[in-house]
């Protein structure tokens, strides 16, 4: 049965749920209840919706014996959900009247839910988009990761500097899940190999298990569900009795302790790798577990092991999960007694990889001793794997080289497809990272351009826009995003112009209204919000774009009655704890704020907004309210971006450069609607070649010369000449990401896009020609191109 055959919900229906959850799910008098009672509550009687389509989803792929896909990622950013299952169900107006009749206010206890944090940035949500696809597409589908205690930390400013506290998203019931005692499985780590009678036995030094949690991910209008399967590390051993007997009350709880340990925290780093051996173990501890639940499933339906790569595809988001491909050679070897060749060949065959970028510090590679102690029975399999890659195709790229245990080269030599996120960054693969592997396998590596959800992402969290959509060009684009290009034939038209700024109005408004309401800040919405959401990083130039607003500053102040174009300056994002450099940007960032948001002779022309903590949720508010975005990275560092998709679909012209899935958004989007500037991979890279290269462009541009003279001169620090030493040391002397390089050809961008801003119609047609031109970028084509060109199955209803 699914959602289509299941009794309607009404007002009235959910209404008695919500009461009846209320009284026997939260013990709780209406009387008495809390937020927090009513939005359980309200979760509860949504989940039990979603029970059966799951039920049914789940009968039907066993019945028709349909290949699974298996998605197996460190991070899953999925943000909140009661707004993503009533969208899904499309009980939205449903729930907002059926609240409403119990005296609350469903927009309000929306509010309340804490964001589900388990990502640190684009590989996270791209997962969580990815998740959406396939639950919308009937294709039948597994996320196998870790349920964090501890999500991404909150990010607080002190005096304008970064500081980290802990998340607690687990602190109150995560009411979503459902917990699966009974799927648990031991992970081993350490001890040594034996070989005995010709079979290698590992003997393990330690264990914990992994316990199974399901939270069940309803696609569009109900009609399929898929398993989102997050493991949970406990000890085997709940309490040591014996310590506890001895008095030694503390010395009793360390099994727990130490297996909790392994999903306490999500490692902060985006785009760096973190070479700890606790994250090694979390590597190992998820990717084991979802193995040998993949293959308890499959054993089950009464198949042959030799058959696995017709009904599995396992899909490795980033290396994280790369010792997969060992640990199935492992179990197919030892205990399912293939041969090495065949557990190897039918491994690979169930096997791909998404690389997600090319920055040297972000490709995983472990000490071989500590990657031997830990696992040591993996160890000698990747010593086989290589010898046989070697050996097959005369290469000379090693997986184990000069005493370290590199991933990348693992998770290629392993999979049957590696794919890139990008066109560009696809090509910058075969020729820079893996060139020599794609020597070696021709055919192995494709790309895959990411895309996004429009539910969450348009649909949901623009409704002024999606009803001009619907009113415009009706609502085939709910499921087909592709059809936004009937926009195009109404982009000239007067009073859908009038419409479309109207939407943004709104978006403006509600994000003014939430920044009030939160940091009491009082925006300009006539101004044009110019934002830049993501993580914190030299690559994605954050930098630039402050000392850009500096030397906007700069000119209007030199030149006050001239016909400026008021601007907001939006920025989001939290930097790693560890990388000083990102937290001097955000610093700097604050600094400037604090200046020139008190300056009287620009304060109506010029602000500078920073909302701490930036998330999912956050994200959904500001996107819709944004008029430009940008994505100003170095070009061939981004590997792709999914915020640029976002942000151009709901309307926001982008300023950027040729990097990632720029590229593609600007062919589909027209170049006449998209603000290019800056060197490409290609001359970038020429560059760096060239001695002084970033002294010499600091010293012919006077504006940026400027900016940072005044950045030396203590004129945003309190006069303190050194608090920004490490930026300005960073761009006179190895300006590797080229801020300085590319920054007039930015700034004379910008002040482009000053001028066409004030042409309002002209501004009009620009955006919505954005929206109009997005279609492409639904992660359901992402998905169908996995599905086809990578996993070989499809849709099943
Ligand atoms: C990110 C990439 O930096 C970003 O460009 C891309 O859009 C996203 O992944 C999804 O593909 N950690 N985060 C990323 O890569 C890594 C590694």
């Amino acid at each position: 049965m699914t959602a289509q055959n299941q009794t309607p919900v009404t007002a009235e229906s959910l209404q008695s749920e919500i009461t009846r959850h209320l009284k026997l799910s939260l013990g709780k008098d209406p009387k008495h209840a809390s937020l927090y009672d009513w939005r359980m509550s309200l979760s509860l009687a949504l989940r039990d919706q979603v029970v059966e389509p799951w039920f049914a989803s789940t009968r039907q792929t066993y019945e028709g014996k349909h290949k699974r896909v298996y998605y197996l990622s460190m991070e899953f950013l999925i943000g909140r959900l009661i707004e993503d299952v009533t969208i899904n169900l499309d009980v939205e107006g449903v729930a907002v009247e059926a609240m409403s009749a119990l005296g609350q206010d469903y927009y309000t206890v929306v509010a309340n839910e804490p964001d589900a944090a388990l990502g640190n940035g684009g590989l996270g949500r791209l997962a969580a988009c990815f998740m959406d696809s396939l639950a919308t597409l009937a294709i039948p589908a597994y996320g196998y990761g870790i349920r964090y205690e501890h999500g991404l930390f909150e990010q607080h400013f002190e005096n304008g500097q970064q500081t980290e506290t802990a998340e607690g998203w687990l602190a109150q019931r995560h009411v979503w899940e459902f917990e699966r005692p009974e799927v648990a499985y031991n992970i081993h780590f350490g001890g040594y190999v034996s070989d005995e009678g010709g079979k290698a036995h590992w003997h393990p030094a330690e264990t914990v298990l992994a316990s199974a949690y399901d939270t069940p991910v309803v696609g569009w209008k109900g009609k399929w569900a898929n398993t989102l399967r997050l493991w949970a590390a406990k000890p085997v051993k709940l309490f040591d009795l014996d310590s506890f007997n001895r008095g030694d009350y503390v010395g009793a709880n360390a099994p727990e302790r130490l297996a909790r340990t392994i999903s306490r925290v999500l490692y902060p780093d985006d785009t760096t790798q973190d070479g700890k051996e606790l994250r090694l173990k979390q590597e190992y501890f998820f990717t084991s577990a979802s193995i040998k639940d993949l293959l308890r499933r499959f054993l089950s339906e009464g198949n042959k092991i030799e058959d696995l790569p017709n009904h599995v595809a396992i899909q490795l988001n980033d290396t994280h999960p790369a010792i997969a491909g060992p640990e199935l050679v492992r179990l197919l070897i030892d205990k399912h007694d293939l041969s090495e060749e065949a557990a190897i060949d039918t491994a690979r065959q169930c096997l791909a990889y998404t690389n997600h970028t090319l920055l040297p510090e972000a490709l995983e590679s472990w000490p071989e001793d500590l990657f031997a102690r830990i696992l040591p029975r993996h160890h000698r399999i990747i010593q086989m794997i290589q010898e046989r890659h070697l050996q097959q195709t005369g290469s000379h790229v090693r997986i184990i080289e000069h005493g370290n245990v590199k991933m990348g080269e693992l998770a290629f030599v392993m999979a049957h497809h590696v794919n890139g996120v990008s066109a560009l960054h696809s090509e910058l693969v075969k020729e820079t990272v893996f060139s020599d592997l794609h020597a070696a396998y021709p055919d192995r590596i494709l790309n895959q351009t990411n895309g996004i959800t429009p539910r969450r992402w348009l649909y949901s969290c623009n409704p002024a826009l999606r009803g001009l959509i619907n009113d415009t060009i009706g609502t085939a684009w709910h499921t087909d995003l592709e059809q936004l290009q009937d926009l195009n034939a109404h982009l000239d038209d007067a009073s859908f112009q009038q419409a479309f700024r109207a939407a943004k109005a709104t978006n403006k408004d509600r994000m003014a209204k939430w920044l009030k309401d939160r940091n009491g800040i009082t925006l300009d919405t006539s101004a044009m919000f110019d934002i830049q959401i993501k993580r914190i990083h030299e690559y994605k130039r954050q930098h630039m774009n402050i000392l850009e607003t500096i030397a906007l500053w700069n000119e209007i102040r030199d030149n006050p009655t001239a016909n400026w174009t008021p601007r907001v300056k939006i920025f989001g994002g939290k930097a790693a704890p560890g990388y000083a450099l990102a937290k001097s940007i955000i610093h700097l960032i604050n600094d400037v704020a604090a200046t020139i948001n008190n300056d009287p002779v620009t304060k109506d022309l010029l602000q500078v907004v920073y909302p701490e903590n930036y998330n999912v949720s956050m994200a959904e508010i500001l996107i819709p309210a944004s008029d430009l975005s940008e994505q100003i990275s170095t070009a061939g560092k981004e590997a792709s971006g999914t915020g640029n998709m976002k942000l151009s679909l709901n309307g926001s012209p982008t300023i950027g450069t040729l990097d990632g899935a720029n590229v593609e958004i600007r062919e589909h989007v027209g170049a006449e609607n998209f603000f290019l500037f800056g060197l490409t991979a290609q001359e970038a890279d020429a560059k760096r070649g060239e001695h002084g290269y970033s002294r010499r462009a600091i010293e012919s541009s006077p504006v940026l010369s400027r900016v940072l003279g005044q950045i030396a001169a203590g004129v945003f620090s309190a006069g303190d000449r050194y608090r920004y030493s490490d930026i300005l040391h960073n761009l006179y002397e190895h300006d590797y990401f080229l801020l300085s390089c590319d920054f007039d050809e930015y700034f004379a961008k910008q002040r482009e896009v000053d001028a066409v801003y004030q042409d309002v119609p002209r501004w009009t047609r620009m955006a919505a020609a954005n929206t109009a031109g997005m279609g492409w970028f639904s992660s359901d084509r992402t998905i169908r191109g996995y599905a086809k060109d990578i996993w070989g199955t499809a849709s099943v209803i």
